[in-house]
């Protein structure tokens, strides 16, 4: 019998990760005639929408706008139910993308990629997993996506908890009983914000430890109108247009106003008025004006509308100034909820501050802040993410001279890539909505079909060409990444601790890792670039054929 350990497979190229970028990544280069083999460590496709079966759990964009445009027939046939659909039926799509595509017979489930490392010598990446396999590829892809490493704080005393707990990020497929228990939630992300009035109803006692007070808006979910769905399906070639050069990645680019400070304050409340009665992707309330995410006053506007409303949801006006939000709107990810202040109202519901009175540690019991202990049977972490690069640091990356990934971007000054694709010093490895890259302040799934379609455009022209290394010049990603910096540091985002900076993972360092510049602005520098032979990368021919 042979042994795994001794037998190595080789590929053209390595695939990380079973989501929305791993299934069409294998989708193009299969149909380009690449030998390739995606990796999941989950035991089924869907990527975050696998892991992410938390209650409440459900997309908050617009589920028309949020997947794939890249078949025509696959758009059509499918029917989302509701403009903000459930992480059950998100996952049923990517599923039958699986099947219809017949992608499964090259992806490779309960497998991680423990490490992967380029040698210089035979211009081949050599990739190890955890169950033993060693893979010889001539490209190394990660489709592990920005949120997918789970932040879990390194509370004292987590091990000694008598009861269960859980990670929102890493949710059990067995349905977890909260009926007539006592749970703490940590958390009031976009996770946190789902998932509090989803288990409220069922518990006995709800306990929401809270750091920072979130701004959200309703979502006014509604099941979709079955004439609306036709009428964006007839018009698919304009949509898929406007999805691919809008700033945003949506469809429906908002004509934002020029500024909040020029309309009188009527004029004002009866913007934001009418965009929270209709409800609405929550980013879209960025989109009433054009300042809001540059100036701190017109901002301001905007956060006291929200303020406002919270103060006449929430009955106990002590219990409301808890949750009031005080950083600048849309500077951590905008949220959008259902009954999420209305949640407060129910007796069984209680919030502590734990910034004022931070978690000391976890006991037996329950969670003990400096303000006492409260006793737990239950404790969910909503806690987010090691965000941008946390699931390519899980992985033993090494390029040039065995310099690993963590070590050039975290122990150098700066994370440095060019257009987010790629790093210097790490030949034939390319990143989907990498960091620098829209990635999470974009609708996503457009960020990735343009990513996986440069990608495969590229090794196709590097196969064309009778070329064999690709590697961003470290000029080009010297440029790149202040060009980032300096976008970000035009607005407001820089002057918030969010996750965005890496702010939420103690002792990761603070910096900006997504492009702020614009979806469209964005797809035209990377077409540009192709379109002159990839300029700003190295592209070579190794003595050795890989
Ligand atoms: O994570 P988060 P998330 N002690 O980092 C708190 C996407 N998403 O899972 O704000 C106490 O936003 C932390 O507090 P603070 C979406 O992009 C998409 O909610 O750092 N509290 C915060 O309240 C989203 O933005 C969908 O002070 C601690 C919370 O935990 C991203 O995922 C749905 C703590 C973490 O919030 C992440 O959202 C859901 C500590 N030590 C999520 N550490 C879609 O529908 C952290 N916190 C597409």
């Amino acid at each position: 019998m042979t042994n795994k350990k001794d037998k190595i497979i080789k590929l053209d190229a390595v695939v990380v990760g079973a989501g929305f970028s791993g299934l069409y990544m294998l989708y193009r280069l299969r149909e380009a005639g690449f030998s390739t083999r995606v990796f999941e460590a989950a035991d089924g496709v869907g990527g975050v929408w696998h892991k992410n079966r938390y209650p409440g759990a459900r997309c908050d964009n617009e589920s028309i706008d949020y997947n794939f445009t890249f078949s025509e027939e696959l758009f059509k046939e499918w029917n989302w139910s509701h403009k903000f659909s459930e992480q059950s039926e998100i996952l049923d799509y990517l599923n039958y993308v699986a099947d219809k595509f017949d992608l499964r017979r090259d992806i490779q489930l309960n497998t991680r990629i423990t490490a992967a490392h380029y040698d210089e010598e035979i211009n081949r990446w050599n990739i190890q997993t955890d169950e033993g396999s060693t893979l010889s590829a001539k490209y190394f892809i990660s489709g592990a996506g920005c949120l997918s490493a789970a932040n879990i704080p390194k509370f004292k005393g987590l091990d000694s908890f008598d009861g269960e707990w859980y990670h929102t990020g890493n949710w059990p497929k067995e349905k977890v009983n909260f009926k007539g228990k006592r749970v703490g939630v940590i958390g009031t992300g976009s996770t946190g914000v789902q998932l509090i009035p989803a288990i409220a109803e069922e518990v006995d006692h709800l306990t929401v430890f809270q750091r920072t007070p979130q701004y959200s808006v309703p979502a006014r979910n509604h099941p979709y109108d079955p004439e609306y769905l036709k009428q964006v399906k007839d018009n698919f070639s304009e949509f898929k247009r406007k999805r691919r050069y809008s700033f945003g990645g949506f469809p429906n680019d908002v004509e934002a106003r020029p500024s909040a400070l020029k309309d009188t304050p009527e004029e004002r409340e009866k913007l934001y008025e009418a965009a929270w009665q209709k409800g609405a992707v929550s980013s879209f309330f960025l989109e009433t004006y054009e300042d809001l995410t540059v100036n701190e006053e017109a901002n301001e506007t905007l956060a006291a509308f929200i303020r406002k409303k919270i103060r006449e949801i929430v009955k106990d006006p002590e219990l409301a100034e808890k949750l009031m939000p005080t950083y600048y709107y849309g500077t951590k990810r905008p949220i959008q909820d259902t009954n999420y202040y209305e949640t407060y109202n129910r007796e069984n519901v209680s919030l502590v501050d734990v910034k004022a009175k931070p978690i000391v540690e976890i006991t037996p019991k329950g969670i003990r802040t400096t303000d006492g202990e409260y006793e737990l049977d239950i404790i969910v972490f909503a806690t987010g993410y090691d965000a941008m690069t946390g699931s390519l640091f899980k992985i033993d990356i090494r390029g040039k001279d065995g310099i690993t990934l963590k070590e050039k971007w975290e122990d150098g000054e700066q994370v440095k890539t060019y257009l987010g694709i790629a790093t210097s010093g790490f030949p034939n490895m390319f990143m989907i909505t990498g960091p620098e890259s829209p990635s999470v302040l974009s609708n996503v799934p457009t960020s990735i079909e343009q990513h996986v379609e440069w990608i495969s455009d590229c090794i196709e022209y590097l196969r064309e060409n009778e070329m064999n290394i690709f590697e961003a010049k470290e000029e080009a990603e010297e440029e790149w990444s202040k060009h980032c910096r300096e976008v970000a540091e035009a607005t407001l985002f820089t002057k918030t601790d969010s996750w965005y900076l890496g702010a939420n993972v103690a002792g990761k360092p603070r910096r900006f890792l997504i492009y702020l510049g614009g979806v469209g602005p964005y797809r035209e520098k990377c077409s540009e670039v192709a379109a002159k032979g990839y300029e700003g990368f190295s592209l070579r021919s190794s003595l050795k054929k890989a």
